[in-house]
């Protein structure tokens, strides 16, 4: 096993007054962002879209495996048989396979098998999970904490494409393996989550919900 060599770490302290003022600068943005559905097809800049997949491509992830891998979509014929094969899944899904208590859950949120913003939306990035990396001698070696992992990458990600001032869908078709053959990517890796960039739609509408405050989601021990 090579080592990697050390170096003086680059950490830019900045006074607690700015810390105060970032941190809640942060909040204040990231709270705005919403899952949208209804996408308008308005074109993005690719370049604002590679710079979104550079910062997820620094998210810390276990034994620095980068267990990831993003296919960038916005062929439109590439986009339309996508939507058409998560449409028959995502019929399945809500037809047969999602139990009673599912759809209940998913009820508050008018979702259903239709999936036009698979199309309409001018990025899909599918981001695929590798359990496996190779050496540059082409032995296979396991990757560890893989969903942890991938599940930071795609985080950094939503909030690149929000600071952008993107809107964005996390969509997880179910099941999602034909995403592999569409995409021409190995077996191993395993399709984790496709996420949909672009501006919403001028009458796009979002459910009302609310966050769990502060005093629910986290406990203090000082
Ligand atoms: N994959 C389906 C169902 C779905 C499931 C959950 I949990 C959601 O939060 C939203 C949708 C779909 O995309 O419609």
């Amino acid at each position: 096993m090579s080592e990697w060599p050390f170096k003086p770490l680059e950490f830019n302290e900045i006074p607690v007054s700015e810390m105060q003022a970032e941190a809640a600068g942060f909040y204040d943005r990231i709270r705005r962002r919403r899952t949208v559905r209804e996408y308008s097809d308005r074109p993005v800049p690719r370049d604002i879209i590679e710079n979104a997949l550079k910062a997820a491509g620094t998210a810390p992830s276990g034994a620095n495996m980068q267990p990831w891998h993003f296919v960038v979509v916005a062929n439109p014929a590439l986009k339309s048989k996508l939507r058409v094969a998560a449409e028959e899944e995502e019929k399945e899904f809500y037809d047969h396979r999602a139990s009673q208590e599912w759809l209940d859950a998913l009820a508050p949120l008018a979702t259903d098998e239709n999936k036009p913003f698979l199309e309409t939306a001018p990025w899909l990035i599918v981001i695929f999970l590798k359990k496996f990396s190779y050496d540059s001698s082409g032995r296979r070696l396991k990757n560890y904490y893989t969903a942890e992992s991938v599940g930071i990458a795609t985080g950094f990600l939503l909030s690149a494409l929000h600071w952008a001032g993107l809107a964005t869908l996390t969509h997880t078709p179910s099941p999602m393996k034909f995403l592999n053959q569409l995409l021409d990517r190995p077996k191993e890796e395993r399709p984790f989550m496709i996420v949909v960039a672009g501006y919403p739609a001028a009458d796009a509408e979002v459910p009302v919900i609310e966050k769990e405050p502060l005093e629910e989601i986290a406990t203090f021990v000082e």
